[in-house]
């Protein structure tokens, strides 16, 4: 694999205390928002299409969800089919359709388009993120907290019982750039295979609004085992683009019906368009880990401010801090 230094676009928003070297193996010095804003800047970006971004019709006007309703909703059992766990065992990732009602989804999308408007942005990027949602807003809550989701979580990584490593709302505003390929488990600082994040998208994604995207093959990270992670361009996202286009590694960047969400595997590489369209593409996320796991030894700057998510807990760990509460276990206490 050749780096193209030279055509490497040059990141932003990295402060001093991560710029004078090029390690990874140090602290993160800024906020989590922040990490977002320097992590979108590693994505390689092709000049946007010409001519007007893509109208949508506008979404269901359907009235906000009672909570008993939502509540129900997120209890009840999904019939997860044996053929999906081994597919996301193989592949990966799952794509699971009908897992959310429109309502539930349009509720809580109202819920985080209020939050995010009165969430810190940074002028010039058209990304936004909050975290730790669960803490602040009851929808969200008991979104993170749903039996459903997370009895789906448990099923697909074959475990008794999962915790929260962290929630964020992902808003791609119209005229946003791609995501890095990456994969989680180089960022997390959990010490296990036995980590999944869902990606819950909160409205219908087309492809021209950068709907999650997926390598197949949980192996496939492999052959960018050995690739310079750069801090400081492009360089690492557009050698692994060319290298699954050079090798037709299929990629799954289909679009997200409403109701339709995904869940990856710590290994999957993974990756996001960029948004063409007129609308935000929102996406609610929930890291789940095995109980039991640990920290890490040593967490890089990849992990951003992961002390936000993991409280007092030190290397070598188990992660069990209240800001990792169990959110599913088979034996029933959740
Ligand atoms: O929403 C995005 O653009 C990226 C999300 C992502 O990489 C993830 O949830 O792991």
């Amino acid at each position: 694999m050749s780096t193209q230094r030279h055509q490497a676009a040059p990141a932003r928003f990295l402060e001093d205390a991560n710029a004078h070297s090029s390690t990874i193996d140090e602290k993160w010095a800024a906020s989590n928002e922040q990490w977002w804003d320097w992590y979108l800047s590693l994505a390689h970006n092709e000049a946007p299409p010409p001519g007007e971004r893509l109208a949508l019709p506008p979404l269901p006007a359907l009235p906000p969800i009672p909570m008993a309703a939502l509540e129900r909703e997120l209890d009840e059992d999904y019939p997860l089919p044996q053929a999906g766990i081994e597919q996301f065992r193989t592949r990966g990732y799952i794509k699971l359709k009908q897992v959310c009602s429109a309502q539930a989804l349009l509720s809580l999308r109202r819920e985080l388009e209020a939050l995010l408007a009165s969430a810190s942005a940074t002028p010039g990027v058209q990304f936004q993120s909050v975290e730790m949602l669960w803490t602040m807003a009851p929808l969200s809550r008991a979104f993170v907290f749903s039996r459903r989701l997370g009895r789906i979580a448990a099923q697909l990584m074959g475990v008794e019982a999962v915790r929260l490593y962290h929630d964020n709302v992902l808003a791609k505003l119209p005229g946003g750039g791609r995501t890095p390929w990456h994969y989680d488990a180089h960022h997390y600082p959990i010490a296990s295979e036995k980590v999944v994040t869902l990606w819950m998208p909160l409205q219908p994604t087309p492809r021209a609004m950068g709907p999650l995207a997926f390598a197949e093959g949980v192996e496939t990270w492999r052959r960018f085992a050995a690739l310079e992670f750069s801090k400081f361009d492009d360089s690492y996202d557009r050698q692994i683009g060319e290298t699954l286009r050079r090798d037709a590694v299929a990629v799954e960047d289909g679009p997200f019906a409403l109701g339709e969400l995904s869940f990856h595997h710590t290994r999957c590489l993974h990756t996001a368009g960029a948004n063409h369209t007129q609308r935000s593409r929102l996406a609610f996320s929930t890291t789940y880990f095995e109980d039991g796991a640990r920290l890490v030894d040593s967490p890089t700057m990849i992990s951003g401010d992961y002390e936000k998510f993991v409280q007092d807990t030190g290397p070598g760990q188990a992660i069990a801090s209240p800001l990792n509460p169990v959110l599913y276990s088979a034996a029933g206490s959740r």
